[in-house]
């Protein structure tokens, strides 16, 4: 049986959305004359709560696609219910995450029986010939998947071939996050494991089986490795070999520009010479990212470095971002260092900060007997988990008084 695998379509992805559109549309209807079944491994949409124009672009692919002459068919194993049998399989990407036992936009297409939502579910696809059983898992955080797959326990059915379809961020690939699954994490026995999430293709073995990310459809996060062509991936499960299918989708460059001490004429001209290089070899309007790297000629202020009139005079021909935060004025490197210790001049950036809040309540009139050092360390308070609590416990303070 072949196998399509579409990723991360991003459907509403505000910078791009046209791009989101008709890319995510080629690639299934590609994949949908190509192969016997379609499974989509999250991020149907780019928000949780998609807006209605996003629902709509979704609901034209899914519709057309769910109405083709599939000859392969799906049903769900278990207690969960299909409401169609067309073999496009799909789960909720991290983008499409929602607060447990809350419907997420990926469910809405599952229940309007435009394709089968398999999270934390088994469903089979059958051609009469061979069966293929696909188990997936939604994007949940990273660090309860382990407990999850536990609990889960997903197990291979015998006489078929098995594929486990997840969507995490994998640690071999982002080393920085102990909380990432493994490879060896990965429940064992299955011929395929494919995952979402990861934005530019990847092949890769776990388990000593193939694992496959097809990456994105649009591109969003402009990261180097994503400046190869867009596409899916088709597996045919007779010998579990896979090709990657390139769509036509939108040329993406990032290009880095490393200086030395250099001045901003210079620094301007060098940008303008490798902007319009990579116009001029384009066909058509391509995504540029450039990297401004190394140190400006000293004497220089931030702000010194005028980009607007590059980003206007190219903007039409290109979509142009610039990231000039690793361009660096030496004598400012001390500041930078300083403040890196929390520290400007004497006072550290705390003392800073509750004296600026003190001012601005003096300003607007506010009782004077508040605390001020108190109600500043209340809202300071930083994890992230604690911000609902101390939002609480400072208007608990501020009505106390
Ligand atoms: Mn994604």
């Amino acid at each position: 049986m072949k196998i399509a695998i579409v990723s991360d379509l991003h459907l509403g992805y505000e910078r791009f959305a046209e791009d989101a559109y008709r890319q995510a549309k080629e690639a299934l209807e590609a994949a949908s004359i190509m192969a016997d079944a379609i499974i989509i491994p999250g991020d149907i949409f780019d928000k949780r709560a998609p807006k209605p124009d996003a629902i709509a672009e979704a609901i034209n692919i899914f519709r057309e696609l769910s109405r083709k002459e599939w000859k392969a068919s799906a049903e769900m194993r278990g207690a969960k219910t299909a409401f169609t049998n067309v073999p496009i399989l799909a789960i909720p990407g991290t983008h499409e995450r929602t607060s447990a036992g809350k419907e997420n936009a990926l469910k809405l297409l599952g229940l309007a029986g435009m394709l089968i939502d398999i999270s934390e579910s088994t469903a089979v696809i059958s051609n009469g010939k061979e069966k293929v059983a696909i188990f997936g898992l939604g994007g949940i955080s990273d660090e309860r998947v382990k407990e999850k797959l536990k609990e889960l326990d997903p197990k291979p059915i015998d006489g078929m071939y098995n594929i486990f379809l997840f969507h995490q961020s994998v640690y071999e690939l982002l080393p920085f996050n102990s909380d990432f699954i493994k490879y060896e994490d990965l429940p064992v026995g299955f011929d395929l494991y494919v995952d979402g999430h990861i934005h530019n293709p990847v092949e890769a073995k776990a388990h000593g089986k193939p694992f496959l990310i097809p990456g994105s459809t649009v591109l969003t996060q402009m990261k180097d490795a994503e400046q190869g062509s867009k596409g899916f991936i088709l597996v045919d499960t007779k010998d579990s070999s896979h090709e990657i299918i390139p769509i036509n989708s939108r040329k993406f460059f990032s290009i880095r520009l490393n200086f030395e001490d250099s001045s901003t004429p210079h620094i301007l001209e060098k940008c303008e010479t490798a902007l319009s290089q990579i116009i001029t070899k384009s066909a058509s309007k391509p995504i540029v990212k450039v990297h401004l790297e190394g140190t400006m000629q000293a004497g220089l202020q931030f702000g010194s470095l005028n980009l607007k009139p590059i980003l206007s005079k190219y903007g039409r021909d290109a979509f142009i971002e610039i990231d000039q935060s690793k361009l660096t004025i030496p004598e400012l490197a001390k500041s930078i260092e300083d403040m890196r210790e929390n520290r400007i001049g004497d006072l550290p950036i705390k003392d800073l900060g509750a004296s600026f809040m003190n001012a601005k309540l003096k300003e607007l009139n506010f009782d004077k007997s508040i605390d001020v050092s108190r109600l500043f360390e209340l809202l300071d308070e930083p994890a992230q988990s604690k911000k609902q609590k101390t939002v609480d416990e400072a208007l608990k303070f501020l009505n106390a008084l």
